[in-house]
């Protein structure tokens, strides 16, 4: 039951493309795609995922509590348990097109092709279009994945945006439902498996002149918000050595974060927010909130590198005198992927004559989140110069042609152990 096709039909790889425009002008900010958890660029990029679910062919479509949007093309028995393949639809500020979209086109594109032929398999085929995989709008960690995996934190409903809009009341504003969560956690016997096609966001395929490559294992994750408190004052009366400045002593510490990043060869740590307040030009910073995200593939090491950047960051907080608080909202371990879900994907691309390459994930993904639940397993795909987070990202027709054809004989041939 293979198919030896390069590439998905022309047709196919067009529509997947064109579902990609529809969402790609989904935002809640013109001139750029901006959509965030449970924002009305979200609502309607949810609304349409569900019409081209069903144009797509799924046998039932429907929004959950958290607002991730279901479709299921049903297995040969109606009870069947489900494959589920998909990705997120919510983007960072300023984003590219096809972090996260580029997977649930691409599993639409699995359903239409069984579908145009007539085929059922012995499993069910579950479309996931996440909405909080970013986490850009509240400290929260995948928890519209999570919830699926049994493992969303009901202290998430109190986390607050920027604004102080907490998530249970942009739930209930966005038409979800905070207690419809826990019935969202899925059986492990219903589940087969989790695919995801995602673009790579990183240099590698493209340096070796790769359209795909599977990936090992998903680095680990920790996120921070720190809030340094000095005392605000007069620019111009206050001398430099009676100031308590919150903003100077942040610029030292995030140039600590720079440094203790590179802790080893494969850490990586970035300060990517920073607010001083009250932010005028006469006053000397008296509060700086800002977030530290860090990662690794070894959990021991960045464990131990993030205690060394707090540690770090209390000892110059202690020497210039200003107070500073530190919280952990977000801690995700390395997520190896499973070996049935990198033989699926794998069989699949050497059935195209395709170097099988293997690599490892640098960024988080919904998949990380599906692992305590079931197998899991990435395809990724070549992006132009690597760039993700980032209006420039992009990928080939060719290349997604080639990921959508992979995914639909990954899915077809696929065998739970
Ligand atoms: O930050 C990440 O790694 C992912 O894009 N959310
Ligand atoms: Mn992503
Ligand atoms: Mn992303």
């Amino acid at each position: 039951m293979t198919i030896a096709s390069t590439t998905a039909s022309p047709s196919a790889a067009a529509r997947a493309l064109s579902r990609m425009e529809i969402l790609r002008a989904i935002t809640d900010v013109p001139g750029q795609i901006h959509r965030l958890f449970l924002s009305p660029a979200h609502r309607r990029a949810v609304d349409a995922t569900a019409a081209m679910m069903r144009e797509a062919g799924c046998d039932s479509v429907h929004v959950d509590a958290l607002g991730t949007v279901v479709g299921r093309y049903d297995g040969t028995a109606p009870s069947a348990p489900a494959l589920l393949v998909g990705s997120h639809i919510d983007s960072v500020k300023d984003a590219g097109a096809y972090d996260g979209t580029l997977g649930v086109v691409a599993a639409m594109a699995v359903v239409e092709a069984l579908r145009e032929r007539g085929e059922r398999l012995p499993f069910a085929v579950e479309i996931l279009a996440f909405g909080d995989e970013e986490n850009v709008r509240f400290p929260t960690s995948l928890s519209s994945s999570r919830a699926l995996a049994g493992t969303f934190d009901p202290d998430y409903l109190d986390r607050r945006d920027e604004e102080g809009v907490s998530y249970r009341d942009a739930l209930a504003a966005f038409g979800g439902d905070p207690d419809g969560v826990p019935a969202l956690a899925r059986r492990r016997e219903d589940v087969i498996g989790y695919l995801e096609v995602h673009i790579e966001q990183g240099p590698v395929l493209e340096a070796e002149g790769l359209p795909v490559g599977i990936v090992t294992a998903i680095n680990g994750a920790s996120r921070r918000r720190v809030i340094v408190t000095g005392e605000a004052g007069h620019a111009g009366t206050v001398p430099m050595g009676m100031r308590r400045d919150a903003l100077a002593a942040a610029a030292e510490m995030v140039l600590a974060v720079e440094r203790i990043g590179r802790t080893a060869e494969t850490t990586v740590a970035t300060v990517g927010r920073l607010a001083a307040e009250p932010g005028a030009i006469n006053v000397v910073p008296g509060r700086v909130v800002f977030t530290i995200d860090a990662r690794g593939p070894d959990d021991a090491v960045r464990v131990g590198m993030v205690e060394a950047i707090e540690a770090e960051l209390r000892a110059m907080a202690q020497r210039r005198g200003v107070g500073i608080s530190i919280e952990n909202f977000y801690e995700e371990k390395a997520c190896p992927c499973a070996p049935e879900a990198m033989e699926a994907l794998a069989g699949a691309v050497s059935r195209r004559q395709l170097p099988v390459r293997m690599l490892p994930s640098g960024a988080g993904h919904d998949a990380m989140a599906m692992a305590p639940l079931c197998p899991i397993g990435m395809l990724f795909v070549r992006c132009k110069g690597g760039i993700s987070h980032n209006p420039a990202e992009d990928a080939t027709a060719d290349d997604i042609a080639v990921a959508i054809a992979i995914l639909v004989d990954a899915v077809r041939n696929y065998r739970p152990s």
